[in-house]
């Protein structure tokens, strides 16, 4: 009788959620060791769920990262606000992160009611505490915990890791015993495809100002993996013929700013040279038409 020895794990969908610009990414790439969701100072970088998953002794999280939570009225933000609640809907547990440098969220404000409508038990992350004063950091607990029960909070840094060991530990304690959902070696079903345009976008929202970022989609056209050379052509979508102007910049410095940026680091991503193409084009308004936002925006 020679039977595997049944493996015990825990495993399960941990949902990280919260408003624009509290992390979520950050944490994300940093539990992962590795970027597969793009980050900017800038709310609202997030549009779609994005898959990790991290193995570890006795544990597979799967990890999804979320389009902050938060009110705007058009096309794609209800878009974004869709894909971030039906997650949390979705998920185990719900890992709900905040700006500890932030006010908390005032009772009955809309975040407050998001966090109370979630059936799911909800993990408390309070992030940048490398930003904070120390004595800030009770007060700011008391004041959450009036917002709702939740399972532990865990006080951390997404950017200097600090926190992290204590946060895992909380998450893989409360997880079920679960099966393994993705094998070993697959860390995330984000393909190299649309990662290349993400990264893309990340250089526009680092890159420009305004309501560009906002405004902006990319869509690849052309990606062609050769054994030496990766070739890929993309193009960024804009709303506007003056956006345009601001993107392309001066003689094509900001797009050739936004492109050598995003060439060196999709090299990286790819460990290959690649010759990275970018067209400019306006579609007027795509961000307020629900069809358009699914073609392009998300
Ligand atoms: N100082 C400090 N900055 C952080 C930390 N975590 C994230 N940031 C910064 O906060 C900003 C927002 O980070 P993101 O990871 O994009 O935030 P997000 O919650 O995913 O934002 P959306 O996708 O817009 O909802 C970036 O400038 C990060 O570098 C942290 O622990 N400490
Ligand atoms: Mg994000």
């Amino acid at each position: 009788m020679n039977q595997e020895p049944q493996e015990f794990l825990r495993s399960g969908l941990v949902a990280v959620a919260g408003p624009p610009n509290a992390g979520k990414s950050t944490l994300l790439n940093n539990l992962l060791g590795q970027k597969i969701s793009i980050v900017s100072p800038k709310p609202q970088t997030t549009r779609n769920r994005v898959l990790g998953v991290l193995n570890g002794p006795g544990y597979q999280l799967v990890l999804l990262d979320t389009p902050g939570l938060h009110g705007g009225t058009i096309a794609l933000n209800a878009e974004m606000r869709r894909v971030a609640l039906e997650t949390l809907a979705e998920a185990d547990l719900v890992l709900f992160l905040l700006d500890a440098t932030a006010p908390p969220p005032k009772p009955g404000g809309e975040l407050a009611e998001y966090l109370a409508g979630i059936k799911t038990p909800v993990l408390l992350g309070l992030n940048k505490i490398d930003l904070l004063r120390r004595e800030k950091l009770l007060p700011l607990i008391a004041a959450c915990q009036n917002l709702r029960e939740f399972t532990a909070v865990v006080p951390l840094s997404a950017r200097s890791g600090d926190g992290l060991p204590a946060l895992l530990d909380e998450i893989t304690r409360l997880l079920p015993e679960g099966p393994r959902y993705f094998p070993d070696d697959i860390p995330t079903d984000v393909t190299v495809r649309s990662l290349a345009a993400e990264i893309i976008r990340e250089k526009v929202f680092l890159l420009t100002g305004q309501e560009v970022p906002y405004s902006t989609a990319v869509v690849i056209d052309r990606f062609e993996e050769g054994e030496r050379l990766t070739t890929i052509d993309a193009t960024i979508v804009i709303e506007r013929d003056s956006q345009k102007a601001i993107v392309i910049g001066k003689k094509g410095a900001k797009l050739k700013e936004i492109g050598t940026a995003a060439r060196l680091d999709i090299e990286t991503m790819l460990d290959a040279r690649v010759l990275l193409k970018i067209w400019v084009k306006v579609v007027k308004n795509w961000s307020r038409d629900p069809r358009l936002v699914r073609e392009l925006g998300m």
